[in-house]
């Protein structure tokens, strides 16, 4: 190849080189200058072109001379490529900082107070109204056995009731239930079993607390939600104690303008049992838990005689309460943690 054709070739590396390296200074953003890479590695482009027809030097000289030119001019573009992808990194993620940032300073002023979350206040609530009742309170463990929760509620290892609490277990279950089978409890009846075995009849206890049930929140529903248990056992205690407790409640927790009924039920641990609703702000009903008398079979699985004590229990949702209470469209508002919202309720 003359001396000519070499400069030639010199002169297209120079074309190419130049080429490249303005399309990556004037590349609009990171993706474009990918993009720009990947075509410059195409067997097609320019560089490559130009290197695959370096066996047509014939003089050895020369074809190391262009294929060093070609390697040099392909890494400066290589560098260029890189360092330009590094700088739209930097503005890319400074413009995501910005985007994203909080402004702290309200959080760090020495005026502002914390409060108790809307839900805690509605617990807070039940326990003061339920205590000016005459009631004690008690807690239970938020990680329970199968017999707690299910057996000694009078729900055995076939019961059809199991199914609709659908349950989180923490030790791979077998088909069988087995009593000490580990769940995290489904609702807060588990502690009435647990009162009536430490504690001695007269009882009159609430006990608020977590629960967990594979539900799909939505505007009534949560995962992981919170009820408080009533239970009473004493002599001759009958469903219209049950009917009084409720309405003094709905009256105290509500408001005076807040009427409740009950409606006939179904639950295993009660028999004769009720659902328990209140008149909402748009004068809808909204359930809010379940209760009756207490079945002799639980009062048996707790070691209290049913041919001497009767009683009745409830549980009701915590959160809907607080959700009604406060006209709060949606449950799921409640645990999104706009301070925006929570505040209202501080
Ligand atoms: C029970 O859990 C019974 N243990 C209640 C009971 C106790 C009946 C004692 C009789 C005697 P239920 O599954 O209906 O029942 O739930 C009670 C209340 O919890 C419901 O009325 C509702 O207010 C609330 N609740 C239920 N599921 C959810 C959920 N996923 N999110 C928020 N609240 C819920």
């Amino acid at each position: 190849m003359s001396s000519e054709a070499t400069f030639d070739l010199g002169a297209q590396v120079e074309a190419a080189r130049s080429l490249a390296l303005s399309a990556i200074a004037n590349a609009p953003d990171a993706a474009a200058v990918s993009k720009i890479g990947s075509d410059l590695a195409n067997k097609k482009s320019a560089l490559n072109t130009l290197r695959s027809g370096l066996g047509k030097i014939q003089d050895q000289e020369a074809r190391k001379m262009a294929g060093q030119l070609i390697n040099e001019s392909a890494q400066e573009i290589d560098r260029a490529l890189q360092q330009r992808i590094a700088e739209f990194l930097i503005i890319e993620r400074a413009a995501q900082v910005a985007g994203e940032g909080i402004d702290l300073t309200e959080f760090v002023s020495p005026n502002r107070r914390g409060y108790s979350h809307i839900v805690t206040q509605a617990m807070e609530r039940l326990e003061d109204v339920f205590i000016g009742l005459g009631f004690q309170v008690a807690e239970g463990p938020e990680v329970e056995t199968d017999f707690y929760n299910f057996e000694a509620l009078n729900m055995p290892r076939t019961h059809p009731a199991r199914s609709e609490f659908d349950t989180m277990f923490i030790e791979p279950f077998s088909v069988e239930h087995e009593a000490n089978t580990v769940l995290l409890r489904t609702h807060t009846s588990p502690v009435q079993i647990r009162v009536m075995q430490t504690w001695e009849p007269p009882i009159y206890a609430v006990m608020p607390g977590r629960v967990f049930r594979r539900d799909t929140p939505d505007a009534t529903h949560m995962p992981v939600f919170h009820q408080i248990e009533g239970l009473v056992i004493d002599r001759d205690i009958t469903f219209a104690h049950l009917a009084g407790i409720i309405e003094s409640f709905t009256k105290a927790f509500f408001g005076n303008e807040f009427t409740s009924r009950l409606r006939p039920s179904f639950f295993p641990f009660t028999e004769p049992s009720a659902e328990f609703d209140i008149k909402r702000h748009n004068g809808d009903w909204i359930e809010l838990g379940g209760c009756g008398m207490v079945h002799p079979n639980v009062l048996r699985a707790g070691g209290i005689d049913p041919d001497v004590f009767t009683g009745f229990a409830f549980g009701f949702g915590i959160d809907r309460m607080a959700k009604e209470r406060h006209n709060v469209e949606d449950i799921r508002e409640m645990y999104t943690n706009d301070l925006r919202f929570l505040r209202q309720f501080s």
